[in-house]
This record gives structure tokens, C-alpha cells and sequence, in this order.
């Protein structure tokens, strides 16, 4: 899998994509990152990447030649991306299904802005999909480009050792996580479920089942739209639901 992100702090995607799995995954060739200094594609002796706004208002807007010429030197080195994201926080939500979708494309291209934003014509010329991470305001598209890279670097096969603990993961099932414990059992008093340390594997899946589902229900019920439940599941729902009908 291939990404490359266009940024003015090149320092700031560099420290977050050499730990972890991710760094192990650059080391090991899964992944080829290349991160490109907008800087470099100035022309001029300040390196200048932004400018005023046309119409007024405050803050300054990034330039549009530098990122033009950024993309242009992408596509002639390193081969036309499947897909350019830009990160605004007027884009599509991200998701993990839009983290499958870009992983199937194998070469990703992304942009990160600064100040008030990018000019709009580097939009319409380069950007395929724009993406937001969530109804907040950042300083920056580093910290979202980040996120987005290591939720789809994650699905190559091999980054993560274990192929089953991707599938295991919360949003790939449609909800959200069981409780997790390690050694000790008894931690001050604070005792792990009996039911773990049972040795009753079927049993523990069932728990962990419910206990998924029983924390979807309180902290995301939006997610149970969409998750696909089995008999003995809509089963514990029906009776969580009439409880609650119940108490209210
Ligand atoms: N940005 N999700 C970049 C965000 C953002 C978000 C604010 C993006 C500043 C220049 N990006 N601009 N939320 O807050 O993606």
C-alpha cells in the first residue's frame, strides 16, 4: 500500500507513522509512505505557501501552485493515486467502511491544510474525496490525515500480526467492544469475571457477546441499525429494551 501526504510540517506525520505498527509495517515494506514538504514546491526565496483571501476576512489561504505542483510531481514519481483525500471538516465522516474502500485502492494520496483552508481550485482539480474526522475544529489536516493513514494502513494484510484480531475489531463487527482484563485476577479486591478464567471457551464467547452488545446498546444505540445480530442476541436486546420500557 502506497500513501503519500502533502503538508507543511512533514515532522509532524513522520513522528506519528514511525511507531507502533505502522513503523514496523514501513520497515518491513507493507507499506511505502512518502511524506512531501509543501515547501519545496515554492518558487520563491520565503518558501511562501499562503496568501490573503480574495473578498476580505481574517486568516490567509494556502496557495494554489505549491500543492498543484506537489501533485503533479506525485503523479510523475510515484504513479497516479486511486484516490487524493482532503481533510476539511465539511467532508464525509470518516468510517471504517471508507477506510476499506481507500485500502482497496492501494495508493492513497493525501493533502493536509493549514490556516483558513486550501484554495478551492486545488479542490476541484485534485481532491477525489473530501473526509472529516469529526465536529471539531483542528489547527490543521496533520492530525486527521494521521488517523485516517493508520485506520487504513491497519487493513493491509500483514501491518497487524494477527488477521483475526482486525476482524475482532469493534467496527468491524458493527459494535462496539467487550471488557478486556489481564493478570491478576484479583487486583485490590477489583476481581476479573469469573466466567474468563472458567476455561469454558464457549461461555466465554457468549459473555463477551452480550457484554459487547449490552455496552452498544447503552453508549451507541445508532450502531444497532446496521449491526447484524444473531437469534440469541435480538433475544437479549428484546429484554434489555422491555426492562428499560419497564423503568421509564
Ligand atoms: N481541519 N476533520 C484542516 C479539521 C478537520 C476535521 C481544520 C482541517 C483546519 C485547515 N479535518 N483545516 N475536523 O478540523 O478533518
Amino acid at each position: 500500500m502506497k500513501f503519500d501526504i502533502v503538508t507543511i510540517f512533514p515532522r509532524m506525520i513522520d513522528a506519528g507513522l514511525e511507531e507502533g505498527v505502522v513503523g514496523r509495517a514501513r520497515e518491513r515494506g507493507l507499506l511505502d509512505i512518502a511524506v512531501h514538504n509543501l515547501r519545496d514546491f515554492t518558487t520563491d526565496r520565503h518558501h511562501v505557501v499562503d496568501d490573503v483571501p480574495f473578498g476580505g476576512g481574517p486568516g490567509m489561504v494556502m496557495k494554489p501552485e505549491p500543492l498543484f505542483a506537489a501533485m503533479a510531481a506525485i503523479v510523475e514519481r510515484r504513479g497516479q493515486p486511486g484516490a487524493v483525500v482532503l481533510l476539511t471538516p465539511a467532508g464525509r465522516p470518516f468510517s471504517q467502511g471508507e477506510a476499506k474502500r481507500f485500502a482497496a485502492l492501494g495508493h492513497v494520496a493525501v493533502l493536509c491544510g493549514r490556516y483558513e483552508g486550501i484554495d478551492e481550485r486545488v479542490r476541484e482539480r485534485w481532491a477525489t474525496d473530501e473526509v472529516s474526522i469529526g465536529d471539531y475544529v483542528l489547527s490543521g489536516g496533520e492530525l486527521p490525515a494521521l488517523v485516517v493513514i493508520d485506520a487504513v494502513a491497519r487493513l493491509v494484510p500483514g501491518v497487524v500480526g494477527d488477521d483475526q484480531s482486525v476482524e475482532g475489531d469493534s467496527f468491524e463487527r458493527g459494535l462496539l467492544d467487550f471488557p478486556h482484563y489481564t493478570r491478576p485476577a484479583d487486583f485490590a479486591g477489583m476481581r476479573v469475571p469469573e466466567v474468563l478464567t472458567s476455561g469454558h471457551h464457549g461461555e466465554i464467547r457468549r459473555w463477551r457477546r452480550r457484554q459487547a452488545l449490552r455496552r452498544t446498546f447503552e453508549r451507541r444505540p445508532d450502531l444497532l441499525e446496521t449491526a447484524v445480530l444473531d437469534d440469541e442476541e435480538r433475544g437479549w436486546l428484546r429484554e434489555w429494551n422491555a426492562t428499560r420500557a419497564r423503568t421509564e
